[in-house]
């Protein structure tokens, strides 16, 4: 039982003002399920960086090791960290020792989104290093969530939408052996199908593999990564199973796309997001998860 009525998660993201992105989803999502969140703003932008050009960026590393010796003086705890896009690449250093020092209680939830790139590749503020560094924190993860691309760059293997179920039975598995216990790739394609992407997952703790497939709506809308591992870590949060959390975040994010696709709403903007977030709080039909053999 935990000590806290309200759980309490540092969530670690950049504030893109304008686009639902990292915090202006993570917090909400995360509020509207009963979690606290006590928000590390990695980086400030104007906009995210999907759609939008000429946007400002400010990064904040330098002002992070202050920010955490005031959390050590009031020593705050965790029950999660949670983690995605970063400002610079020494930034990840600094959140690896953040973890180090917040995270090493067994029952802190470290969950590490490593946001890079999406579509084949890296977001226009991600680097080389960034990269090198996000496999390193991978390592301190208990779960991790990247995107299909995403998963392709932590392990070196080309983007290629024709991939087989058994290599991404395998690339899950190679996921795992760098740290987490649990590994999520979401949008993974499913070849034999265009009208379907998967959300795949792998428990090493009771070695089994799961999948959701959610319909292709044709249509990308920046943030929906953000929201989904949102959703996974609530859901997490408030007692469910792994593939239970995995069909909760598809049938979210299904429903949020749905609301946006139908209005005709730019893409660029985000999910609309604010006409979803009551179905967080609905009584839950379990719909599709299946076990990979
Ligand atoms: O959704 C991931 C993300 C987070 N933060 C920023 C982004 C993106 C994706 O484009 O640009 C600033």
């Amino acid at each position: 039982m935990n000590k806290r009525s309200v759980q309490r998660v540092a969530a670690i993201h950049d504030l893109s003002g304008f686009g639902r992105s990292s915090l202006s989803v993570v917090v909400p999502i995360l509020s509207t399920m009963g979690i606290q969140v006590c928000s590390v703003p990695t980086a400030v932008l104007s906009t995210h960086t999907g759609g939008f050009e000429k946007y400002s960026f400010v990064d904040l590393t330098d002002y992070l090791p202050g920010f955490f010796e005031h959390w050590k003086r009031l020593k705050l705890d965790f029950d999660c960290i949670y983690t995605g896009f970063f400002g610079s690449s020494r930034q990840i250093g600094i959140i690896s020792e953040f973890i180090d020092d917040f995270g090493n209680n067994p029952d802190t939830l470290v969950v590490v989104d490593p946001v890079l790139g999406d579509n084949g590749h890296l977001y226009s503020t991600m680097t080389v290093d960034m990269k090198e560094e996000m496999k390193k924190l991978v390592q301190k993860a208990d779960i991790i969530t990247p995107n299909f691309t995403e998963a392709a760059y932590l392990l070196d293997q080309p983007y290629d939408l024709n991939i087989k179920i058994k290599d991404l039975k395998r690339w899950l598995y190679e996921l795992s052996q760098m740290g987490p216990e649990k590994v999520v790739i979401t949008s993974a394609p499913a070849c034999e199908d265009t009208k379907t992407t998967h959300v795949i997952a792998y428990n090493r703790e009771d070695d089994r593999y799961w999948k959701v497939s959610c319909v292709y709506i044709p249509a990308h809308y920046p943030g929906t990564g953000d929201a989904f591992t949102s959703v996974l870590v609530g859901s997490l949060l408030q007692g469910d199973n792994l593939p239970i959390a995995l069909d909760r975040g598809v049938q979210f994010i299904t429903a949020a796309i749905r609301a946006s696709y139908g209005a005709s709403y730019p893409k660029r903007e985000g999910v609309l997001l604010e006409r979803v977030l009551g179905h967080l709080n609905m009584p839950f039909i379990i719909s599709s998860y299946e076990i990979i053999d």
